[in-house]
C-alpha cells in the first residue's frame, strides 16, 4: 500500500486490490488540465497493473469534483481533453467505481458517468448546469446520460441546469447505490470491494440501454425542442442541447461525440459563453471588499424594521425566511396592523399558489412582533429603517435608534439615494452606520446594494455581507452618492430613453428594442409597472437644482398630470384594460408625445432599433464608467451584477461593461462623441473611458487589477 503520487492533484494508492485515485485539487476539484492528465495516469497504470483489480474514483474535501475548470475556457486548449479522460476512464478493463459526495457537476458527472459503477451519499448535489454557462455538456454528457436515463429525464437535467440530490439520482438510474453513511471511503470501498466479490463486469454506459424505445425518445426530444425554442429567449446553448440528444439518438455513441463536440465548439466561441461565465465569476467576486478581508462580522440575532409599508414588509419577510426574528416599528397601531397585513400577505400569496402551508405560516410569524415604541429595539443586533425617503424624517428615526439601541448594533437605512453620510454623522456613533438598500419586491430581488458611508467601521461592513448571505442576497459595495450605483446609472440611460422618445421614437419601439436585446421588459413597462408618480415625485423634488441648460423631456410629466401611473391606474404609457398585466399601446399617449415634440420644437425622425441600442447602452456604459472613476463601484464588475440582478439586464450579455468590452470600447467612445455633436451637455464622455481607450485597455483589466 505504498502512496504513488504523480501529479499533486490526483494521488493513488492501491488497498488491496482495489486502487484509490483521489482528486485533491482545491477549492472544488476542478478537472483543471493537471487533474486530466493524473486520471489519465491512473487508469494507464490501473490497466497495467496486476494487483490492481478495480479502480474507485473519489474527490478529496467537500466535493466530488465541480466540473471542468472554467477558467480555462476561451484559452488555448491543453490535452488531454476532458472527452478522452471520459473515454480512457470507460475504456478500462477492470471495473472503475465513482464514490460521489458533494458536487458531482458538469464535467464532474461526466467523469462518473464514464465509470462503470456509481455511488452518492446523502448530500450529493448531480447536474449537467453546463447550459447557465452558455455550454452544453461537452465530456459525452449529452451521449451518456440519455442512454443511462432516457432523453426526456437527460433533457431535464441539461436544460434546467438544476442539481439534484443522490435519492433523485438513484430514481432516475443515474446512479446506482445510495451509500448508508456520509463516509465517502468507507461506503466507496465497500461497494467496490462487494463488486469485486460478485465478479461485476466492466459495464459500459456507451452500452446502456435507456434510448431502446425510439418513438417514446424522439416525442420528448420533439416537446424538448418545441418548449425550448418558447422559453430560452435569445440563448444559443438550449436548442445545441436538443439537437446533441438528438444525435444520441440517430447516431453511433461515436458519431454522438462527434457532434457533441462541433456543438460544444460553436457554444465555446459564442459570445453568451463569455457573458455567462463572467457574470459566474462576477457575482462571486463581489464577495471581496477590502473592508471584510479582515473583520469578522458582528452576530446579528435579533433584527429590527422601522417602517411597514411595501419595503418594510418585503425586507420583514426576508429576514423571517433568513429564520430570523422581526421586530417591526411603526407610529401608531393602524399602521403596524398595515405593516403586518402587508407581511402576512406575501405568505398567504404562497398558501395560496400550494408553495406554503398554513403551518408554516403560523411558524414563521410566530418570529414576528410589531410595537409601536422604539424601545421594543432596545435588543436588537440590527436595525433597518425603511421610512419615506426624507433625510428629516430619517434622521428623526435615527436619533430614536441612538437612543434606544445596545452598543455595538448595526444600525442600517433601506434609502435608496439620501446621503447616508448626513444620516451617520447626526448621531453619536457613526461608525455602525451603513446603508442596506434592498429592490422591490425586497423578498424577492436579489440584489443587494450595501452603501459604505466614509466613517463605518469594517465590521459593520462585514456584517452587512454576512447578512446578504443569510437573506440569500447578491451584495455589492457601494459608495455614497445620489442613486448609489444602480439608480445613478438608470436615471442615465433613462433620460437617453426618454430623449429618444421626444426625438421620434414611439415607448412601444424602445421597449420592443430592449426586449429583443434580452430585457424582459423595456423602460416604459417598468415605469408603468413601478408606477409613475414615484419618478414624477422625484422629479419635482429635483426641479429647483436641475441645470436649467440641460434639455428635460416633460412628457412623463404630461401622463402623470392625468393621474395614469401605470399598472395600478389601469394605464400610463399602455393601457392596462381590466386589470390586463400587459399593456396595450395607448393612442393619446402617442398624442401626448406629438404635442409636446410640437411644443419642444422638434421635427420628429425616425430610429432603427439598432440606434436605441447604441444610445441606450452608452449612456448606461458611460455613467457605468464614471461610477467606476469616482470609486462608487469598485470594478466594472461591480457595476454589471448590479444590473444583472437589480435591473434585468441580460445574464449571457454579462452586465453591462461586459458588453461594452464585448463591442469594444472605442466603438462606444465614437458613439457618444457622435452624440455629444446634438448634445454636448448630456454625452460626456467618461474621463475613464476616454483613459482606457487611449492605453488600448478594456474594463475587465480593471476586474483584474484589483
Ligand atoms: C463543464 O464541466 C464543461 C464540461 O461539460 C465539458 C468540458 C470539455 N472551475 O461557488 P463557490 C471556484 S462546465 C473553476 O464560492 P460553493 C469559484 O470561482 C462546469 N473554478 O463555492 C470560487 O473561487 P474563489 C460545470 C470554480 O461551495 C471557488 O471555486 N460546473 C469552478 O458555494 C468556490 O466556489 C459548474 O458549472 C469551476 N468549475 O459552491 C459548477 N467552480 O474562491 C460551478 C467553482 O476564487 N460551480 N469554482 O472565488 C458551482 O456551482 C459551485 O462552485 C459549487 C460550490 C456548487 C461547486
Amino acid at each position: 500500500m505504498s502512496p504513488d503520487t504523480p501529479t499533486e492533484v490526483v494521488s493513488r494508492e492501491l488497498h488491496g486490490k482495489v486502487l484509490l485515485v483521489t482528486i485533491n485539487n482545491p477549492p472544488v476539484n476542478a478537472l483543471g488540465v493537471d487533474v486530466r492528465r493524473g486520471i489519465l495516469d491512473a487508469i494507464d497504470a490501473a490497466d497495467a497493473d496486476h494487483d490492481v483489480q478495480s479502480v474507485l474514483i473519489v474527490g478529496a474535501g467537500r466535493n466530488f469534483i465541480a466540473g471542468a475548470d472554467i477558467r480555462e475556457f476561451g484559452k488555448p486548449p491543453l490535452p488531454p481533453s476532458l472527452p478522452d479522460v471520459c473515454n480512457r476512464i470507460e475504456a478500462c478493463s477492470k471495473p472503475v467505481v465513482a464514490a460521489i459526495h458533494g458536487a458531482a457537476l458538469g464535467g464532474g458527472l461526466e467523469i462518473a458517468l464514464a465509470a462503470h459503477y456509481r455511488l452518492a451519499v446523502a448530500g450529493a448535489k448531480l447536474g449537467l448546469p453546463e447550459v447557465q454557462l452558455g455550454l452544453i455538456p461537452g465530456a459525452g454528457g449529452t451521449q451518456r446520460a440519455p442512454r443511462l436515463i432516457g432523453a426526456k429525464a437527460a433533457l431535464d437535467l441539461m436544460l434546467s441546469g438544476r442539481h439534484i440530490g443522490a435519492e433523485e439520482a438513484l430514481t432516475l438510474g443515474l446512479v446506482d447505490r445510495l451509500g448508508r453513511s456520509d463516509n465517502i471511503l468507507a461506503e466507496g470501498f465497500a461497494y467496490a470491494q462487494e463488486l469485486l466479490s460478485a465478479h461485476a463486469p466492466v459495464r459500459r454506459t456507451r452500452n446502456a440501454d435507456a434510448l431502446a424505445d425510439r418513438q417514446k425518445n424522439q416525442t420528448a426530444i420533439e416537446a424538448a425542442r418545441a418548449d425550448t425554442a418558447k422559453k430560452s429567449r435569445g440563448l444559443f446553448s438550449p436548442l445545441k442541447i436538443v439537437e446533441a440528444v438528438e444525435a444520441a439518438l440517430d447516431h453511433s455513441f461515436d458519431e454522438g461525440l462527434r457532434i457533441e463536440r462541433k456543438l460544444f465548439l460553436q457554444c465555446i466561441d459564442s459570445p453568451q459563453r463569455a457573458g455567462l461565465i463572467h457574470a459566474f465569476f462576477a457575482e462571486r467576486e463581489v464577495l471581496k471588499v477590502p473592508e471584510t478581508r479582515n473583520a469578522k462580522p458582528r452576530a446579528i440575532e435579533r433584527v429590527g424594521i422601522v417602517g411597514g409599508g411595501t419595503m418594510g414588509a418585503g425586507i420583514a419577510v426576508a429576514v423571517l425566511d433568513a429564520g430570523l426574528p422581526v421586530t417591526m416599528i411603526e407610529r401608531d397601531e393602524a399602521a403596524l396592523a398595515r405593516g403586518r397585513t402587508h407581511v402576512e400577505k406575501v405568505y398567504d400569496g404562497l398558501i395560496a399558489k400550494g408553495r406554503m402551508t398554513a403551518d408554516a405560516k403560523a411558524a414563521t410569524m410566530a418570529r414576528f412582533t410589531g410595537s409601536t415604541s422604539y424601545d421594543a429595539l432596545a435588543q436588537g443586533d440590527l436595525v433597518i429603517e425603511a421610512v419615506f425617503e426624507d433625510i428629516m424624517v430619517k434622521q428623526a428615526v435615527f436619533a430614536e435608534l441612538d437612543r434606544v439601541c445596545k452598543p455595538g448594533a448595526v444600525l442600517a437605512s433601506n434609502t435608496s439615494y439620501l446621503d447616508i453620510d448626513a444620516i451617520a454623522a447626526s448621531i453619536s456613533r457613526p461608525a455602525d452606520v451603513i446603508g442596506l438598500h434592498f429592490f422591490s419586491p425586497a423578498n424577492i430581488m436579489k440584489l443587494l446594494e450595501i452603501v459604505i458611508p466614509a466613517k463605518v467601521s469594517a465590521d459593520v461592513v462585514a456584517t452587512a455581507f454576512e447578512l446578504a448571505k443569510k437573506l440569500r442576497k447578491v451584495p455589492v459595495r457601494a459608495g455614497v452618492c445620489d442613486g448609489f450605483i444602480g439608480n445613478r446609472i438608470l436615471a442615465a440611460y433613462r433620460q437617453a430613453a426618454d430623449y429618444m422618445m421626444e426625438d421620434g421614437a414611439s415607448p412601444y419601439q424602445i421597449d420592443q428594442a430592449l426586449r429583443d436585446f434580452g430585457y424582459p421588459m423595456g423602460p416604459f413597462q417598468v415605469s408603468d409597472l413601478a408606477g409613475g408618480d414615484i419618478g414624477w415625485a422625484t422629479r419635482k423634488r429635483k426641479a429647483a437644482t436641475r441645470d436649467p441648460s440641460a434639455r428635460y423631456v416633460q412628457i412623463a410629466d404630461r401622463i402623470c398630470e392625468r393621474g395614469w401611473f401605470g399598472q395600478k391606474t389601469g394605464r400610463g404609457y399602455y393601457l392596462y384594460p381590466e386589470g390586463a398585466r400587459i399593456g396595450t399601446p395607448d393612442p393619446e399617449v402617442l398624442t401626448i408625445i406629438d404635442a409636446e415634440r410640437q411644443r419642444a420644437g422638434i421635427t420628429p425622425r425616425s430610429f432603427i432599433n439598432e440606434e436605441i441600442i447604441r444610445r441606450y447602452m452608452a449612456a448606461m456604459i458611460n455613467e457605468g464608467a464614471n461610477v467606476v472613476h469616482q470609486r462608487i463601484a469598485l470594478r466594472p464588475l461591480d457595476v454589471d451584477v448590479t444590473f444583472l440582478y437589480g435591473y434585468g439586464f441580460p445574464r449571457y450579455r454579462g452586465g453591462p461593461m461586459k458588453y461594452a468590452d464585448t463591442v469594444g470600447l472605442p466603438n462606444v467612445l465614437s458613439d457618444i462623441r457622435e452624440f455629444a455633436k446634438e448634445d454636448p451637455l448630456f454625452w460626456q464622455p467618461s474621463p475613464l473611458l476616454i483613459d482606457l481607450v487611449e492605453r488600448g485597455a478594456n474594463f475587465d483589466t480593471l476586474n483584474q487589477s484589483e
